[in-house]
């Protein structure tokens, strides 16, 4: 049996996916050293077990639910994430997706709220969607628990490889710090080492420390420094946070353009 771990933005519909695709709570805790919930569940084909995680906007902790999650990855064994979208928010959405990408473990995407899209006249193109990302979508309406069958099914499924396709192409500058960051970790680790240098570069204090354990502390900032001061003096950006940021937003602007197909000409949804 192996875990399963359940990732989203808050109100995507985490909890009435979970509910649907376990029976019910195995265990509900804390996490280790934060009053944040801990809940595992069996799934209902008694396969796997699923992890509920703090619903998030990004990896980098502004709290103690970011903490969570961060340290769930740095840590804990488990074969492969669900990842929860909104399709009426897509593009706000998918900045997480692309962190958990760039984990570059097993992944499999819940689109929910499909329902909600679809009055608001939004269709995805969910196959060009999954193929832009690399990774298999399943079309949910989490209330009700349509598709969620055909998404308990596939989480079971071995056929689920590590992403290696999914790469956004941060300029040369960090591309080269990325590099340099990557060849001073040893290469026997199991977590991405590109993954850790984006997070790091992007201010995750739990990546940070995770590196000082292989890094020392004036080394990495020295890095940090030298990388934001050339970004800076190039780009004319505030910090290295915003040019990720950034960086990942264009590249979401270029995905959303070629899979998002408007049927009518209401709210205008996606801005
Ligand atoms: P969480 O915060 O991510 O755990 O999200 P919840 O499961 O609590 O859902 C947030 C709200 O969205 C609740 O009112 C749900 O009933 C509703 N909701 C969840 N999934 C869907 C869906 O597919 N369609 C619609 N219309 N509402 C949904
Ligand atoms: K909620
Ligand atoms: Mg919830």
């Amino acid at each position: 049996m192996s875990e399963i771990a359940l990732f989203g933005n808050p109100n995507t519909g985490k909890t009435s996916l979970f509910n649907h695709l376990t029976g019910s709570y195995e265990y509900v805790g804390n996490w280790t050293g934060v009053t944040v919930e801990k809940k595992v569940g069996l799934l209902r084909d008694k396969k796997n077990h699923l992890i509920d995680l703090p619903g998030i906007y990004s990896l980098k902790p502004l709290s103690s639910d970011e903490d969570v999650a961060t340290l769930f990855l740095l840590n804990e064994k488990f074969s492969k994430i669900l990842n929860i979208i909104d399709a009426s928010q897509l593009e706000r959405n998918l900045h997480l997706t692309i962190q958990l990408l760039e984990f570059a473990k097993p992944m499999i995407i819940g689109l929910n709220m499909i329902d909600v899209s679809n009055q608001r006249g939004i269709k995805i193109n969910e196959t060009k969607l999954s193929e832009l990302l690399g990774v298999s979508i399943f079309p949910i309406v989490a209330r009700s628990g349509k598709g969620c069958k055909e998404l308990l099914n596939s989480l079971d499924s071995n056929t689920s490889k590590n992403i290696e396709s999914f790469k956004i192409d941060y300029g040369s500058i960090l591309e080269n710090k990325i590099e340099e960051l990557s060849k001073l970790l040893p290469s026997n680790l199991n977590i991405s080492k590109r993954w850790l240098a984006i997070q790091y570069f992007e201010g995750n204090e739990q990546v940070k420390k995770y590196l000082q354990s292989f890094i020392p502390e004036n080394c990495l900032q020295e890095i940090y420094l030298d990388t934001e001061k050339q970004l800076i003096t190039t780009e004319a950006l505030s910090s290295l946070t915003k040019f990720i940021h950034n960086k990942r937003h264009q590249h979401i602007k270029k995905i959303t353009s070629q899979i998002l197909v408007k049927t009518k000409t209401t709210k205008p949804t996606f801005t």
